[in-house]
């Protein structure tokens, strides 16, 4: 073997490795050394995060046909193998020595054993092709918060996504100097076929090794699995917030603006495809970020950064009335880039949910399409794959928050739970605390699949604060933590959980897309104890009057007393079922901590009393004001 000079002095030029060795740092050398040797890529090209080098690496990947310019300036589509369109949860694999565990939830793998079979799959794998050495920080930079990463790729694709995702690291590692202290991550697209798409999704892999934070991922291009610093850095990040006293969230962050211009910010956790980046976006708000949040206790206080600085956000159902502010992005000069999009003969990109008709042909993530294509199967193929996404700046949407790049985060006042729940959970619902919140909201969320992740869509599936597909330590430990995050807290932040999906008896969604504007508002006021609640076993809920006065200022809706009774009763054989499905869960996971099972028994007494009193369906009108 070569030392980390010779390999680096034989495959980067002399421009490359000046740009590396003013980093000074011999941990990050050796990292890149070993991955230049093994992948052997035919030359390496080292970003340092300048608009010179953000522009090389946007150029090359037109060059390698990874990305096609569309009509509008600034526009450009990526498309992805077919069946490579989302998190492949199977392949992803959280590395851990022999004989740990994690719970049976959580996919785990043989450290030795999986880090030799993708070391094995990595050999030569970048054979002709340019290596891309990008930093990167995770959080704004110079911020208590900020975790510097280090991402290695063949696809420009890929470089060019994280450059719009996340903010530039060079000066970071600079300032790190000689430490061992970076997210690692080296991903190959592998083989591609004419299509310019991963040809071996039989040896896709997606592999996080906790001990040295680093994920490795091979042989796919969706950006879930590819993109080191979104979903595999959460992998790492959750293992070190653990060991250090802070949180890593799968939530949003936003300014929710209440009365006299006093803006509250707000975190939440949501599935995937469930309502989290169209909470964010809400009109009339501002957003700090759409997906992952590091949560810090300072000074008693909770504080929130969002990780990324960029939208990799789902267009399926974006259109021009209920996301005029995207929709506005998505048809204007600027940069962006679709995934997994129908582009037409003219070069603009159509999507599930675009205004107008469906248009009768196009080119997709499944090659020519026609409408009423069908696949092998015999399954139809939608114009656009329904977890298709566009890439672009937080910066170029209107309602981006001032405070996008604080080092100091934002203060938190509440924090959101919501998941896609057709039968229980009221549409918003405010905990008795923290605890109650953490347990009876976050940690009990239940989704109904969707089309994020590989599989079947529609099942009811335990996702504790959504955050499950992301969780490297025992659930138990990190519901621990969680409670005791507020413990540290004077006054935590409120805690609500909201539900958009909730059906009548006739299968019928409850509440139309823009309610939640109002659930915002309403949870705003309440951060400042300006409305009063209803209390019931769940919760506070709202009282009819302040809804309907809300309704009217933020919708200009008449909202009746009867949608009211329909939405906001309490369901008290559903809320027992999901206590008792979820009391079994629990019990089969190791280190649960006690707390949660005094939590269940509380809010089980609470619904049997009120359901002695009052029947399965209580209405809110039987429930005291507080
Ligand atoms: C999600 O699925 O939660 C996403 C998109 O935010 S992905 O990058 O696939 O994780
Ligand atoms: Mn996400």
């Amino acid at each position: 073997m070569k030392n980390t000079n010779e390999v680096l002095q034989s495959k980067l030029d002399g421009e490359n490795y000046a740009k590396l060795a003013k980093i000074n740092n011999q941990f990050l050398n050796d990292f890149v050394a070993r991955y230049v040797e093994l992948c052997n890529p035919k030359k390496v090209f080292v970003s340092n995060g300048t608009p010179e080098d953000i522009n090389y690496i946007r150029n090359k990947a037109l060059e390698n046909h990874e990305e096609v310019i569309l009509k509008i300036r600034g526009h450009t589509l990526h498309f992805d193998a077919y069946g490579d369109q989302g998190r492949d949860k199977a392949h992803t694999k959280v590395l851990l020595e022999k004989g740990e565990g994690l719970d049976k939830f959580i996919v785990t793998g043989e450290r030795e054993e999986n880090l030799k079979e993708v070391h094995e799959i990595l050999t030569n794998i970048m054979e002709g092709r340019e290596m891309f050495v990008c930093f990167f920080s995770l959080g704004p930079a110079n911020s208590i918060f900020s975790v510097p990463s280090v991402q290695i790729t063949d696809s420009a694709y890929v470089a060019h996504t994280d450059d719009i995702l996340y903010r530039q690291g060079y000066e970071e590692f600079k300032r790190l100097s000689d430490n061992p202290l970076f997210f690692k991550f080296v991903h190959s697209q592998g083989e591609l076929n004419e299509r310019h798409v991963s040809k071996n999704l039989d040896k896709r892999r997606i592999y996080i090794d906790l001990k040295s934070e680093t994920a490795y991922s091979a042989n796919t291009q969706y950006g879930g699995n590819t993109i080191g610093l979104k979903k595999l850095a959460m992998r790492l990040a959750i293992h070190r917030a653990s060991k250090e006293g802070w949180l890593n969230e799968h939530m949003l962050v936003m300014g929710a603006h209440g009365p006299n211009g006093r803006v509250t910010y707000f975190t939440g956790a949501f599935p995937s495809m469930c309502g989290k980046t169209s909470t964010s976006m809400l009109e009339g708000e501002t957003i700090v970020g759409d997906d992952i949040a590091y949560l810090r206790e300072k000074n008693g206080k909770a504080y929130a950064v969002n990780v990324e600085k960029g939208m990799f956000g789902i267009i399926q159902g974006v259109n021009s009335k209920d996301d005029p502010i995207q929709w506005k992005v998505l048809h204007t000069e600027g940069e962006v880039i679709f995934s997994n999009v129908l582009v037409l003969p003219d070069g603009s990109a159509y999507w599930i949910g675009h205004d107008g008709i469906v248009p009768p042909e196009g080119i997709n993530h499944s090659g020519e399409w026609v409408n009423g294509k069908t696949d092998e199967k015999g399954k139809e193929i939608p114009p656009s794959h329904p977890n298709a996404r566009f890439t672009l700046h937080l910066e170029s949407l209107e309602n981006v928050d001032p405070k996008l790049h604080d080092p100091e985060g934002v203060l938190v006042g509440g924090v959101i739970y919501g998941g896609r729940d057709s039968d229980t959970w009221v549409p918003v619902c405010e905990s008795f605390n923290w605890e109650h919140g953490i347990g009876l909201k976050g940690a009990s969320i239940e989704s109904e699949t969707t089309a994020a992740t590989l599989g079947k869509e529609g099942v009811r599936e335990f996702n504790p604060m959504s955050n499950l597909d992301f969780l490297s330590i025992p659930i138990g430990k990190y519901i621990e933590i969680n409670i005791e995050f507020g413990r540290k807290i004077a006054n935590p932040p409120l805690v609500f959980g909201v539900n958009y999906f909730l059906k009548g008896k006739d299968g019928k969604f409850l509440n139309e897309k823009n309610d939640k504007k109002v659930w915002i508002k309403w949870m705003e006021l309440r951060t400042h104890s300006e409305v009063k609640a209803t209390k019931t076993p769940v919760g506070f809920i709202p009282k009819y009057d302040d809804l309907k006065r809300l309704f009217k200022e933020v919708l200009n809706k008449d909202y009746s007393y009867e949608d009211y009774v329909k939405q906001f009763t309490i369901r008290v054989p559903e809320n027992l079922s999901k206590i008792e499905r979820l009391r079994k869960i629990y019990s089969e996971i190791k280190n649960t901590p006690q707390r949660m099972f005094e939590l269940y028994d509380e809010e089980e007494k609470r619904l049997l009393e009120a359901k002695a009193l009052f029947g399965d369906y209580i209405t809110p009108d039987k429930f005291k004001e507080v």
